[in-house]
Formats: structure tokens, sequence, C-alpha cells
């Protein structure tokens, strides 16, 4: 995926070219068809392309206005790091599943997460039909897929607005499943909007479902805090700015507010601050890291962990003043992410080479990874 955008559009406090670029044929696993599918579904003009566009593409949430209605299927590859492989589609809203050139066999059947959005300043009756009829058919053909429920463009409306129609979608919703016999799906509802950060907390929690290495990411993410006095740490996927992984402390949306924010600004600075005369040198590279002092005795530390990975932290100031630990406890945690990679894309060539050893190859990641939580040495602090 890259952000040559032909409509012209602005992109946001990124340059155009910093994009996922390309990548290292080795980083890629086989075509992107055989990615896990994300689909945007949901009524015309609910929102969908907008959500798209605002998370995966930069666009400035305004510019949404100039949006043309989709009016076929739109597929999105999103390539950014080995754990982070997938793609969007995104549907026109007039989809109508009994047209026979509707092949669902082909849509549901590689799809790993359904994204239905439902505009909450709307009348939403029609849209629940919808979901319905959606999820009744999806889950026929693949009863794998997560439904996830975007009760969307929440900006507009109230606070006691907001929790009243998601109770209300949620009910309405799960009752209409079981009065068609589907009791046991489970739907996940978020409240979003685009203009602020709530669409990419959801996108986040959507990704992270997708991810089967996340209960490693967090435990390391978990063994790397107590060690080395930190609140808490989220790892990025710097382009998305959505975090793949945090550790097991609840999240609160103004921290994950603040730690996207700080990625805005070390990137910022960087392109207008950074080797500007060569195009070649990213914004982002091995030695980005980034140290913010707040007035709340609380400090912001980022550091680089990858091409597309950033861990960024929350940490007392009083925590800080040990700072070699964290460092060093970092190099250690960065190490063991490395690895967690190579054995994804060990684990990715193996299933290439032999389909029928994938149980066994599965096996061999889930021992080397208990190795390697059970070698990280981490210096306490
Ligand atoms: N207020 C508000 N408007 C939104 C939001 N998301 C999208 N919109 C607007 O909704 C309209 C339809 O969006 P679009 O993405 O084309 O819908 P689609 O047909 O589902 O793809 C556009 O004018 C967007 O600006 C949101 O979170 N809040
Ligand atoms: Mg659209």
């Amino acid at each position: 995926m890259s952000y040559q955008d032909e409509e012209g559009y602005q992109v946001g406090s990124f340059p155009k070219d910093f994009g996922y670029g390309n990548f290292d044929p080795e980083d890629t696993s086989g075509s992107g068809d055989d990615k896990p599918r994300i689909l945007l579904m949901g009524l015309r003009r609910s929102g969908k392309s907008s959500i798209q566009k605002v998370v995966f593409h930069k666009m400035s949430p305004n510019e949404t206005l100039f949006l043309e209605s989709t009016n076929k299927i739109v597929k999105d590859d999103i390539n950014n790091s080995s754990f982070v492989q997938f793609q969007i589609w995104d549907f026109p809203g007039q989809i109508d599943f009994f047209d026979p050139t509707f092949d669902s066999d082909m849509i549901f059947g590689g799809c790993g997460a359904l994204v239905f959005v439902i505009d909450a300043q709307d009348d939403y009756i029609e849209a629940l039909a919808k979901l319905n009829q959606t999820v009744t058919k999806a889950y026929k053909v693949n009863p794998r897929i997560k439904f996830e429920v975007f009760i969307h463009k929440v900006d507009g409306v109230s606070d006691d607005f907001k929790m009243e129609s998601q109770r209300d979608i949620h009910s309405r919703a799960t009752d209409d499943l079981a009065d068609a016999g589907l009791e046991g799906v489970h739907l996940s509802f978020h409240l979003t909007s685009i203009y602020d950060h709530s669409i990419f907390e959801a996108f986040s929690k959507v990704v992270q479902k997708l991810i089967p290495q996340l209960p490693t990411l967090e435990n390391l993410l978990n063994i790397f805090i107590s060690n080395s006095g930190i609140e808490k740490a989220f790892l990025f996927d710097v382009v998305s700015k959505i975090y793949i992984a945090t550790d097991c402390s609840p999240v609160d949306m103004q921290s994950y507010e603040l730690c996207c924010d700080m990625i805005d600004v070390v990137i910022d600075l960087s392109c207008i601050y950074g080797s500007k005369d060569d195009p070649d040198v990213p914004a982002f590279d091995n030695q980005s890291s980034s140290l913010i002092k707040m007035n709340n005795c609380t400090v912001l530390y980022l550091r680089e962990v990858n091409k597309f990975l950033a861990l960024v932290c929350i940490i007392r100031e009083e925590n800080f003043s040990r700072q070699g630990v964290i460092d060093y406890n970092f190099l250690c945690f960065r190490e063991a992410i490395s690895q967690v990679f190579e054995l994804r894309l060990k684990n990715q060539k193996m299933e290439a080479i032999d389909q029928d050893a994938e149980d066994g190859s599965s096996v061999i990641l889930n021992d080397s990874v208990q190795d390697l939580e059970s070698n990280q040495q981490l210096t306490s602090a």
C-alpha cells in the first residue's frame, strides 16, 4: 500500500511519501489474496470509506465530506509489518446478498473480521435489519469471522445519547440474532468517530484480534514494564497509529491520545528538520526516539522497535531517573520482538513448503516462543 493519492488530498501531518512503502520481499507472505481480510459493511453514507481513508490513508476528517459514494468493492492492502498484514475491503452500501453475482463463499470465506458501520446520527432501524442479514449470511459461510459493530459518528451526539443508543443497538441486535437462531454469535460494539481518536482505538482492537502472536506480545510488554517501572506501554504501528499490543493494565483514552500525538510530533519534527534533501531517508528509522516531560510529573518516552513499530511508554518522572535500566530492558524487549518476527517468518515459510505440516510447525512456534519468554533476561528497576 502506498499513499499515492490520485485524488490529491492532503495527508494530514505525514508527508505524502511517508507510507508503508515497498518492503522486503521476504517479509510478505504470499499474494494479497491469502491475507486475512477485514470487510467494511453497512448502509450507504454510514461512513465506511471515510473510516478506511482516515485510518489508513491519513485523510483529514473534514475532507471525507467530499468522498464520492463507493460503487464497487475497493480492496486495499495493508502490508506494514509481518504482524499487521491484511486487506481491507470497502463495500458499497447498496450491496444485495441475494444477487447471484454476489459470491458469498469467496467474500466471507477468507474474512477475519467484519466491521459493520451504523450511523448513530441517523435512524438505525434499517441498519439493524441489514446487520442481521449480513451476520446471518456471513456466519453460515464462515463461523470464525469476528463481528465488530461500529456505532459511528458519535461526535455529533451527547454522552447520554451515546450510552442509550449503544444499549439499544446492542439489545436489539442480539435479540434479532437470537430470533434467527444464532444465539452463539458474538458481536463486539464500539462507539466511534473520525473526528477523534476513537476510530483508531476501535480499529486497534479489531486488528489485534487478527494477530496470532498477540498473547506473546502482551506478555513481553508486561514483563518489560514491570521490570522497568513503567506505567503503560503501547506498541504502535507508526503509519496508521493503531496500537497492535499493550500491557495488561486498562487503556484510558487520554493516554492513548497522548501517545498518538507524540508519534505525530516525532514524525513532524523529523520531516521538518531531518535530512530533507535525501528523499530516501525515512522520517522514522532506527535512530528515532523521543522524550517529553509533562507538567504532571510524567514522562513520555518513544523508541523505534523496527521499521514499522514504535514503543511509546508513559513513565512517572521519579522512575525515569533510572533511564539506563529502562534502555537496557528496552533492548532486550526489541530483541525479543525481532525473534517473534523471525519465528513467524520461519513458520510461514514452513507452511508454504508443506501445508500438511501446519499443525507441527505451530507447535514448534509455541515452544520457541515459550523459550523466548523465559530466556528474556531483564534487569529489575
Ligand atoms: N460527523 C461525522 N460524519 C462522518 C463521520 N464519518 C463519516 N462521516 C461523513 O459521512 C458521510 C458519508 O461518508 P462515506 O465514507 O462516503 O460513507 P460510506 O457510503 O459508508 O462509504 C461523509 O460526508 C463523511 O464526512 C464521523 O465520524 N462523524
Ligand atoms: Mg463508501
